[in-house]
C-alpha cells in the first residue's frame, strides 16, 4: 500500500517538529516546506528529523514556489501551520503579516486546488481570533472579535476557509489556544519565563538584556495553555474526519502571566512575593528582585482573557489534552536548566 503523503508548512516551528515526529508514526510520508531564509538556524530545530522526513523549499509569499511544492509533494494532506506567529510583531510589521497570514493561504489553496484532484487542508487558525472576547468561555460558536494585524489576518484566512468548504473542499480550522513547549521560541511568554527563570537559578545573566533580572510586560492577561505535543495530534483527528469542520482546542483551564511565571520560580526553590502595581510591581525572593514590569513588552491592543472550551472536539474527534499546566512548565524549565547547563543556547 503506498504510505499517505503529508505536506507541512512552517517545519521549522515549534508545531512543524512535533506534528512530522506524530505523521511518522502513523507511517506518513512527511514533506516539510521552509524558506530558504530561514535554512541556517531554524533548521536545527528539526535536525533529529532530517532523514526521515522530506525537505522542500518554498514560500508562502511566492506562489511560483508553491507550485513547484505542490507539483513535486502532491500531499493527501497539508498542514498550513507556516506564519508571521508573533502578535506584538505584527503590530509593527501588519502588511508582512497579513502577506503571509491571509494571502499566503490563499495562494497555497490555489495552487493545490490547480494541480491536484483531491486533498484535505487543515489552516492553523487561533484563538486570538477571540480578541477582546464576547463570552466566556470561548466556543466554536463564539463571535470573533479579533484586536491585531495578526488576528485579523487569520480572520481573513479563516472566513476563506470556510467559503472554500462551502464550495466542497475538504478544508478545516483548527482553533487553537495557545501552546507550549521546549521547543517553543524564545520571543513568547512561556519561554522567556522559563529560560529567564533557569538563567537567574544558574547565575547567568538574562539573554537579550544581560540583566539579572527578568523583564516582563503585561502580568495580568490570561491565557489557556496546553502542550503543543498533544494539540497536534488534534490537528491529524480534524483532518480524518468524514465531514470537514471547524473545532476549538483547549484546555478549559487559563491562568494568568504572573501565576505562570510564580510556578516556575516556584519549582526552582525560588518563592517570589509580588509588590507593587503596574509597571512598578516587582517578583522578589529573599529581598532581591528578580522580575520586574517594562511597559516595553505592553502591545498596543492587549487580548487579556481567552478560555476555550473543546466539548466539540472531545464529542467529535475524541481529544482530550494529557499535559496539565504544572506539568507543562515543569517540562519547559528543565528543559532549560538541561540546555543551559550544558551550554546549548
Ligand atoms: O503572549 C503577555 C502578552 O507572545 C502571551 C502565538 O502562538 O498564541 C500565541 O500568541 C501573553 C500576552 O503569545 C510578555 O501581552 C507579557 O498577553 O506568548 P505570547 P500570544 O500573543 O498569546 C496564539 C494562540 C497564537 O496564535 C500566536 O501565534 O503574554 N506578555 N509579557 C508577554 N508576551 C511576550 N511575548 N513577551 C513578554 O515579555
Amino acid at each position: 500500500m503506498t504510505k499517505r503523503r503529508a505536506l507541512i508548512t512552517g517545519i521549522t516551528g515549534q508545531d512543524g517538529g512535533y506534528l512530522a515526529e506524530f505523521l511518522l508514526s502513523k507511517g506518513y510520508e512527511v514533506y516539510g516546506m521552509y524558506r530558504r531564509c530561514s535554512v541556517d538556524d531554524h533548521l536545527k530545530k528539526i535536525e533529529h528529523l532530517k532523514e526521515r522526513i522530506h525537505l522542500v523549499q518554498g514560500d508562502l509569499l511566492d506562489s511560483y514556489s508553491l507550485d513547484k511544492v505542490v507539483k513535486e509533494t502532491q500531499p493527501d494532506e497539508v498542514y498550513n501551520l507556516g506564519a508571521q506567529s508573533q502578535v506584538a510583531v505584527s503590530f509593527h510589521q501588519p502588511i508582512v503579516t497579513r502577506e503571509i497570514n491571509w494571502y499566503g493561504v490563499e495562494r497555497l489553496f490555489k495552487s493545490l486546488e490547480e494541480n491536484l484532484m483531491k486533498f484535505k487542508f487543515y489552516q492553523a487558525s487561533t484563538s486570538e481570533l477571540f480578541g477582546k472576547a464576547l463570552e466566556t468561555p470561548q466556543t466554536e460558536e463564539t463571535p470573533f472579535n479579533p484586536v491585531s494585524p495578526y488576528a485579523s489576518a487569520k480572520f481573513e484566512a479563516y472566513n476563506f476557509i470556510q467559503r472554500k468548504r462551502k464550495e466542497g473542499f475538504f478544508a478545516c480550522n483548527g482553533i487553537l489556544f495557545n501552546h507550549e513547549s521546549p521547543r517553543r521560541g524564545i520571543e513568547f511568554v512561556t519561554r522567556k519565563i522559563t529560560d529567564g527563570a533557569a538563567r537567574i537559578k544558574l547565575g547567568l545573566p538574562q539573554r537579550v538584556t544581560g540583566k539579572d533580572y527578568l523583564e516582563l510586560g503585561n502580568l495580568d492577561s490570561k491565557r489557556d495553555w496546553g502542550f503543543a505535543g498533544d494539540y497536534v495530534e488534534a490537528m491529524w483527528l480534524i483532518l480524518q474526519k468524514e465531514k470537514p469542520s471547524d473545532y476549538v482546542i483547549s484546555t478549559g483551564e487559563n491562568h494568568s502571566i504572573r501565576e505562570f511565571v510564580g510556578e516556575a520560580f516556584n519549582l526552582l526553590d525560588l518563592p517570589l512575593t509580588w509588590e507593587g502595581e503596574g509597571i512598578n510591581e516587582k517578583g522578589k525572593f529573599n529581598g532581591k528582585t528578580l522580575v520586574k514590569v517594562n511597559p516595553e513588552f505592553y502591545r498596543p491592543a492587549e487580548v487579556s482573557y481567552l478560555l476555550g472550551n473543546s466539548q466539540k472536539a472531545k464529542k467529535e474527534l475524541g481529544w482530550e489534552p494529557k499535559v496539565k499546566f504544572n506539568e507543562l512548565i515543569r517540562k519547559m524549565v528543565e528543559s532549560d536548566l538541561e540546555k543551559l547547563k550544558s551550554k546549548k543556547f
